[in-house]
């Protein structure tokens, strides 16, 4: 009998469809927030017999979508998770009863709820019931799929990643690698999982916004920080739905407010434009992610980060280093990259993607 088993589950581990979970789950990036996103597999007699993932805020959650897939299959199956079923009644009904009412035998879970109504309550009301409860499998990989909800439920504050490109002698440079037309380059990645993008209105040419990323349904709020005597922004014009994902932050010395505010932009006038208030201002909104975009602006930064209070604010770095060599800096080679790492403290950034044009580097603070 030497035919190859072919498509047979069998030999899969709790690994395998763990990661199958956190898979299901990323099918909602960027449309959860301020929930996580969370993907359920059920298995029984090594076969998957269903599968969900939580879509949206105020939708069912992914064990309900899960367990409706299964359907009776679900009686004495085993039910993976890669976030601890809830126990609360929220904006839906608790998944710890649907998977005692559908008579699962065993329930893998990734990771345990941080959020104060849930921790733990989940797997107490499993056990209760009799359910063989695992906890912690792949549980690196979910804690990473929902760094975001994990920051702002344990801190209020949202999670802030700054991002920057350096061309290969280090030089920061006003350029992004992964083409943000491309709808699948990197950088409309990042645009589509953080809730809001602070971006300087000075360095972003005639249109405030990259090609192609105009705001909208799916996009991010755009925070453009206009300060300073700078030259005016050029916003277009914008559908009411577009204006209202656009915030401007402004100083004394600039003079935008009149025109921003008539186009229906909402429009924040700062004594002196500081990341604490741009940032005071998302944790106001509820929102859980903030991705700070730099781009060629070392000064800028330096300003921002001046008194290291601020540097405190953020949790994670993106570098993307370009292959070319930029001679128009006026930094002498390397010392902005440094200078930006030693005020950070970050030192183990982890290539990330490898492409033609860049190579992206992640490191958390
Ligand atoms: C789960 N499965 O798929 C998700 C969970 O407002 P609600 O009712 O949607 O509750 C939101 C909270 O439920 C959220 O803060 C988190 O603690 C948990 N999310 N739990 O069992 C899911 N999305
Ligand atoms: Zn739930």
């Amino acid at each position: 009998n030497c035919v190859a088993k072919e498509g047979g589950d069998d030999d899969k581990d709790d690994g395998f469809y763990m990661r199958r979970c956190v898979e299901l789950a990323r099918k909602a990036i960027g449309c959860t927030s301020p929930n996580p996103m969370v993907g359920c597999v059920i298995v029984k007699d090594g076969k998957i017999v269903g599968e969900g993932f939580h879509p949206k805020a105020g939708q069912p959650h992914a064990e309900v979508f899960a367990l409706r897939d299964a359907g009776d299959l679900a009686e004495n199956a085993t039910a993976y998770v890669s976030l601890e079923p809830c126990n609360h009644y929220g904006r839906t009904p608790p998944c710890s009863e649907a998977l005692v009412k559908a008579k699962v035998k065993k329930v893998v879970i990734g990771m345990i709820d941080p959020n104060p109504i849930v921790a733990s309550r989940g797997v107490q009301r499993l056990r209760d019931a009799g359910i063989n409860v695992v906890v912690g499998v792949e549980e690196e990989l979910c804690k990473r799929l929902n760094e975001a909800f994990i920051h702002k439920m344990l801190t209020g504050s949202p999670f802030v990643t700054l991002r920057y490109s350096l061309s290969v002698n280090g030089h920061l440079v006003n350029q992004l690698g992964e083409g943000v037309t491309d709808s699948g380059g990197y950088y409309s990645q990042l645009l589509q999982e953080y809730d809001a993008v602070i971006l300087s209105a000075s360095l972003t040419g005639s249109s405030p916004f990259p090609a192609s990323q105009e705001p909208g349904a799916n996009q991010p709020l755009w925070i453009l920080m206009a300060g300073g005597s700078s030259s005016p922004i050029q916003i277009p014009l914008l559908t009411e739905e577009a204006a209202s994902k656009v915030t401007i932050f402004t100083d004394k010395e600039a003079s935008e407010e009149p025109e921003t505010s008539k186009k229906g932009i909402e429009t924040v006038v700062l004594d002196k434009i500081n990341l604490n208030a741009i940032l005071e201002y998302c944790k106001s909104r509820g929102l859980c992610s903030v991705l700070m975009d730099l781009r060629g602006s070392f000064v800028e930064l330096e300003e921002l980060l001046k008194d290291g209070t601020e540097q405190n604010l953020l949790q994670k770095i993106v570098v993307e280093v370009l292959p070319f060599w930029d001679e128009s800096s006026g930094l002498s080679s390397l010392t902005a990259s440094k200078s930006i790492r030693r005020r950070l403290k970050v030192n183990n950034l982890q290539p990330k993607i490898s492409g033609d044009r860049s190579i992206v580097l992640e490191g958390y603070l």
